[in-house]
């Protein structure tokens, strides 16, 4: 029997997931978890280079581990666990650091986009992110990397240091390829349809959370910015309704056509009302089941320590063969 391809993917606890994480990113590591071996992991690390609150900070990583599971991904097939329990992790990205270009990392858009906003906080670990995002990637030789679009310069670079490595040392790292949602990929702000929507958005209504209350989705999606047509369509410039539509593909798992011809016809209220509900819908099992695995600490605890273990093991023979091909002397 042919062996199951890798997968490998991460998200970072700075706060309760969006619809835009859920829709770029989740949905796709539930799905996968059949076809492909998976690996999963609440990237702590990568958190830190914002400054956090430690009592905010460990709470956002465990109601972030318990969505995710609430989600679906399911510990019986995949592994799921806190970046900084391996801690492999933070040993291979200071390693991929010496194989990466101050040049490469200055063109990255999250970097330019994060120390402008955090002017007062742009430390190194913000600019060298990407290469711990290399690490956590490589560990673990995965063939494919499920990630929003905005992360797709990232894992180029992952694409490039790996290659460079093993230019130099032979074929030591898996050059792993991304795995982008054709739907869902980008889900922008209800406010702002022309910047994505992110949990760090200083305006609420523009994005919604996988926690947030049935009236408080309907009511965010009723004030959502369109535009002055008022035709149900999918074209360029039309960047609200563009934004409506694929979520409301990626809640009802119709087609872009099938939402069109549905509201031939109908107001922009009428569809914002079906939008806000559908997705209503399709969260409310998702919080119910997040609440109950929120009181039961001990499972979550058994699920992520169990996990880390077993990833441990993988990311232990990486770590080997790299110290061996790089000629550390051994111990
Ligand atoms: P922050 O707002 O703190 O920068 P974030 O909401 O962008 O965080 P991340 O933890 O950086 O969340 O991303 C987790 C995953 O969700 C990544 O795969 C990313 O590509 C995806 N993602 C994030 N925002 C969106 C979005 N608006 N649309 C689609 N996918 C997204
Ligand atoms: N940078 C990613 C989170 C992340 C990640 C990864 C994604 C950290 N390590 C490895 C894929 C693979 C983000 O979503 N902002």
């Amino acid at each position: 029997m042919d062996e199951k391809k890798r997968i490998f993917s991460a998200i970072q606890p700075t706060g309760m997931m969006t619809l835009g994480n859920y829709a770029g990113a989740i949905q796709n590591w539930v799905k996968m978890q059949d076809e492909y071996e998976c690996i999963y992991a609440v990237a702590d690390l990568h958190a830190i280079t914002v400054r956090q609150v430690p009592a905010d900070f460990r709470k956002n990583a465990m109601q972030l581990m318990a969505i995710l599971l609430a989600c679906g991904i399911d510990p019986d097939k995949s592994l799921l666990f806190f970046q900084s329990h391996v801690h492999q992790h933070a040993e291979l990205a200071w390693i991929l650091n010496c194989y990466t270009q101050m040049g490469e990392l200055s063109r990255m858009t999250q970097f330019k986009d994060k120390s402008a906003k955090h002017a007062n906080n742009i430390n190194a670990g913000l600019f060298t992110y990407p290469a711990l995002m290399a690490a956590d990637i490589l560990l673990y030789q995965a063939d494919l990397v499920p990630v929003g679009e905005d992360q797709k310069q990232h894992l180029e670079l992952c694409r490039d240091i790996a290659g460079r490595f093993n230019g130099i040392y032979g074929d030591v790292l898996k050059v792993p390829e991304p795995y982008i949602p054709k739907v869902g990929a980008r889900i922008m702000s209800l406010q702002n349809p022309t910047s994505k929507m992110s949990k760090s958005d200083t305006n609420v209504n523009g994005y919604i959370l996988l926690t947030d209350e049935t009236d408080t989705i309907i009511r965010k999606f009723k004030r959502a910015v369109t535009d002055s047509d008022a035709k149900v369509e999918f074209k360029e410039g039309k960047d609200g309704i563009n934004n409506l539509i694929s979520i409301y593909v990626a809640a009802t798992g119709k087609t872009v056509e099938e939402t069109v011809k549905e509201f031939d016809g109908k107001g922009y209220g009428d569809f914002k009302l079906a939008v806000g509900e559908a997705v209503a819908d399709m969260l409310a099992p998702v919080t119910k089941k997040y609440n109950d695995l929120l009181a039961n600490k001990d499972y979550l605890m058994q699920v992520y320590t169990k996990s880390a273990e077993i990833a441990e093991k993988i990311a232990m023979r990486t770590m080997r063969k790299v110290y061996k091909k790089i000629g550390f002397t051994e111990k």
